[in-house]
């Protein structure tokens, strides 16, 4: 590879990885085990300078090889907008491979004009078992087309190479895997137990071109478990983090040793502003609902803000956004408490749908803020149901917004899998069960053990203590033991 191609290949690595083409995880795949890396790389359309790059080097590869072809075609659907930029590059016209043949008309399976015996080059994005651009194959060929190779943007070099092969088809790869892990490790931007974890999966999970693995049930997966979010400490985390809100605070978390949330629903300022005073050293988030203070005014916001810095915690107000994107993003940023103005996260709910995170994003001016999106509650008899709960998981882990997601309220460790983002739990006291008004409460070991929690919320154990700040100091030592066991497993 010349230098300069090979410095353009690594810029371009790094481009995928902030674009999020690709994130490292816990993730579930079509095969059925879970992957500890994902990629998804129908987001370059969004960015035609990415297109542009990824198809000059496809065509560049192309000529290197000297793969000549009559046609190119482009498994459907990612890699089609590809296979239409190499086809104008190249002067090479291109077939288009239905997915599904029509039902009326002719029954095509390939539109474009061709002769029996023409020769086609496969333009793929991932290959995984090389399955679906068998399956590209197998429709050119039924129709006498002749398919000796393909071109592919990422080979996760698990045996897809090997499985094409079988059917005559050679694969011809711009990055492998281990050139993308290696990449990003130089750059800083994972750490070598990530490449570990990755390596060791992509060793042990090697795929068959029926998606069943080689070795069947009897292949040691053990990799694909390094990932998993809750045995992550939280400085792997802040470095697997989209959101930068999330990244600071996972770092904050790791350098206090605390993952205490202390929810300050008090109704004075004064009384909000004495607890922070006296739990400040002791948390990583102060929580407030600001409509229940009774005497509002910007001067207790900016002392609050003052406490916040002098004591290093980040600041949510408990907003509970649920209304279309519009009214969102003016009840964030106008009215009485100007919330956008202040608070670092706010929370929202998933039920108007994505607009919500865009309505908030849109009230911003460049400030660094987050969201947390509620995926479950912790009171009796609430509504979310099993469906609503994974939709919102989807809106705050895909989508072009993800970098304003800086976590999920959930009461489960398997609510979601992105070890980038921060689950947030409430409902944590350690004497009682539950409240006169539907409230359940859970210990803050089980919380963080059992139920996954990175921060704890803790409301009333502390504010209704005899001492709140020996409370806060013992809510967070009993919480920070609890996190230390369960990545040290
Ligand atoms: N809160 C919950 N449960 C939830 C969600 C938010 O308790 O499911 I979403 C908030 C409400 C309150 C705090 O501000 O967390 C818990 O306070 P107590 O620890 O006093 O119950």
């Amino acid at each position: 590879m010349l230098a300069e191609t090979s410095n353009q290949m690594k810029a371009l690595a790094l481009k995928l990885f902030e674009i999020n083409a690709f994130k490292f995880g816990d993730f579930k795949m079509k095969v059925g085990i879970n992957s500890p890396v994902y990629f998804d790389l129908r987001v370059i359309v969004s960015y035609p300078d990415v297109m542009q790059t990824v198809s000059d080097l496809l065509v560049e590869h192309i000529k290197s090889q000297e793969l000549n072809s009559k046609h190119v075609c482009g498994v459907p659907y990612t890699a089609l907008p590809l296979a239409t930029i190499v086809s104008l590059q190249q002067s090479t016209p291109m077939l288009v491979r239905r997915k599904e043949a029509k039902a009326y008309g002719t029954k095509k399976l390939i539109e474009g004009i061709f002769n029996a015996g023409d020769t086609c080059l496969i333009v793929e994005d991932v290959v995984t078992s090389g399955s679906s651009i068998l399956d590209t194959v197998r429709d050119l060929q039924s129709e006498g087309i002749v398919v000796t190779d393909a071109v592919v943007v990422v080979d996760r070099e698990q045996g897809g190479a090997a499985n094409i092969a079988k059917h005559g088809v050679r694969m011809h790869s711009l990055f492998t895997l281990s050139f993308l892990l290696n990449t990003l490790r130089e750059a800083g931007r994972i750490e070598k137990s990530t490449v570990d974890a990755v390596a060791k999966y992509i060793a042990s999970a090697q795929i068959n071109s029926d998606g069943s693995f080689v070795g069947g049930d009897k292949a040691n997966l053990d990799g694909a478990n390094d990932l998993v979010r809750t045995r992550l400490t939280y400085e792997t985390r802040a470095n697997l983090a989209k959101s930068p809100l999330a990244k600071r605070l996972f770092n904050l978390m790791a350098n206090k040793q605390t993952n205490l949330c202390l929810a300050a629903d008090l109704t004075k300022a004064a009384d909000i502003l004495d607890m922070a005073e006296k739990c400040g050293p002791y948390i990583c988030l102060l929580k407030t609902h600001v409509d229940i203070v009774e005497d509002f005014s910007d001067s207790f916001i900016s002392s609050l803000q003052t406490l916040a810095k002098q004591h290093n915690f980040v600041l949510m107000e408990d907003r509970k956004f649920a209304d279309i994107g519009n009214t969102v993003s003016l009840q964030y940023s106008k009215g009485i408490y100007k919330i956008s103005s202040w608070a670092d996260l706010v929370t929202a709910h998933t039920l108007p749908g994505r607009s919500i995170v865009q309505g908030l994003k849109a009230a911003l001016e460049g400030e660094e803020r987050g969201v947390f999106l509620l995926a479950e509650m912790s009171s009796s008899g609430n509504l979310i149901d099993d469906k609503y709960k994974e939709t919102s998981v989807k809106i705050a882990t895909e989508g072009g917004d993800v970098d304003f997601v800086a976590g999920v309220v959930c009461q489960s460790s398997n609510c979601f899998a992105f070890p980038g983002l921060i689950q947030l739990t409430p409902g944590v006291k350690i004497n009682e069960n539950v409240d006169k008004l539907g409230q359940q409460y859970q210990t803050p070991e089980h919380v963080v053990k059992q139920l996954g929690a990175d921060i704890a919320v803790v409301g009333r154990g502390i504010l209704q203590a005899s001492n709140p700040q020996q409370a806060a100091i013992n809510y967070r030592d009993r919480l920070w033991a609890a996190y230390t066991e369960r990545v040290a497993k």
